[in-house]
């Protein structure tokens, strides 16, 4: 996981504490005062000499340097660019003149670092659970509705969520809105009877706005707590698909819109959350197949640009595959 954005920071790294440790020789100019005795009189002279010292201070054009080849490298990594300079300027203003003790360089990098990326994924963090809480005292349950486009993995890790839901207790009810995609009823009913939870579900073609209506009178006359709700993908720029998403979310008011991104397609989940954003409005973020994702650097990228939370890395195709995120836990797996 993340193979090649861990192999470009640790580059980084090195590079910086190998600079750091390398001793420099600079000439200093010192004024020195003497002593000295005429004539019964003592009398003080200054006289200036110049001193070699040792400096362990990284420069900014020693910086620049290591940060001009970095550059490319993160970029590479799916880094967007305005995320690289934040980067590259918050390591300058932490590392530029700092002394450093010896055998600390590598620490004192690795911890600005860490501050800077930490800093980047720092967005305004979400609670599902309380989410759930709040919206069955208003109305008795939840509605999340998920979106994104075909193939990122929105039926499989809503799928996921379903499970992880089941597991804190709560009573869960699938709404198969992809009335689209040719078997996207059956598959989702397949994975709703994996994890043992109901489905609500029409015909293919039908609207799937009507079907989330129904799964909620469902969830109102049986008493589910939380309904999840697929949608169809097709391709984010059809005009068609904006006026049925936005039209979904008109009729039925979920309390949380979770855009899936899958963690594969690079930059492309720039513009991917800036049409569903435009469309429905998101409020939150699932991240599928990180297990196979190399490089992760879109997650600084969504996460700088949109501050909006992640809430769970989608890891494998079994239901069981999900991990909460922790933005400190994903930048230590970097770091290690
Ligand atoms: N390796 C891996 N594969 C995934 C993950 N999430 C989804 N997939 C696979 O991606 C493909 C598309 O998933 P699906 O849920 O049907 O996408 P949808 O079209 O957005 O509903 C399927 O083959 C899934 O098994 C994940 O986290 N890891
Ligand atoms: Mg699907």
């Amino acid at each position: 996981m993340f193979k090649i954005l861990k192999e470009k920071l640790s580059k980084l790294t090195k590079s910086l504490a190998e600079k750091l440790e390398k001793p420099k020789i600079v000439e200093r100019e010192e004024v020195v005062e003497r002593e000295i005795k005429e004539e019964g009189i003592v009398k003080k002279v200054a006289k200036k000499v110049v001193k070699k010292i040792v400096e362990r201070k990284l420069s900014e054009e020693d910086l620049e340097s290591i940060l001009r080849e970095v550059e490319v490298d993160l970029i590479d990594a799916d880094v967007a660019y305005d995320v690289v300079k934040k980067i590259k300027s918050d390591l300058k203003a932490s590392l530029v003149g700092k002394e450093v003790k010896r055998g600390k360089e590598r620490e004192v990098v690795i911890s600005s670092l860490k501050k800077t990326l930490l800093d980047i994924l720092a967005v305004p963090e979400i609670d599902l659970e309380e989410i759930i809480e709040k919206a069955k005292e208003a109305k008795g349950y939840a509605t999340f509705i998920f979106f994104g486009i075909n193939g990122v993995g929105k039926s499989l890790n809503l799928t996921k969520v379903g499970y992880y839901l089941k597991n804190k207790g709560y009573r869960v009810l699938l709404a198969a809105g992809d009335t689209f995609r040719p078997c996207g009823i059956e598959q989702l009913e397949k994975y709703a009877e994996k994890i043992g939870v109901p489905i609500i579900k029409g015909r293919r073609g039908e609207d799937a706005c009507s079907i989330i209506f129904d799964s909620r009178k469902s969830a109102e006359a049986r008493g589910y707590d939380v309904i999840l709700a697929d949608t169809s993908g097709r391709m984010h720029v059809e005009k068609g698909l904006m006026d049925e998403l936005a039209k979904i979310v008109r009729v039925n008011k979920p309390d949380l819109k979770i855009l899936v991104l899958d963690g594969i397609s690079g930059s492309d989940v720039v513009p991917q959350f800036e049409f569903f954003n435009k469309t429905v409005g998101i409020d939150a973020i699932l991240f599928s197949k990180m297990d196979i994702n190399e490089k992760g650097g879109n997650v600084f990228s969504v996460c700088y640009l949109f501050k909006k939370p992640i809430l769970f890395l989608g890891v494998g195709q079994d239901y069981t595959d999900l991990v909460e995120y922790k933005p400190e836990k994903f930048v230590n797996s970097l770091l290690e």
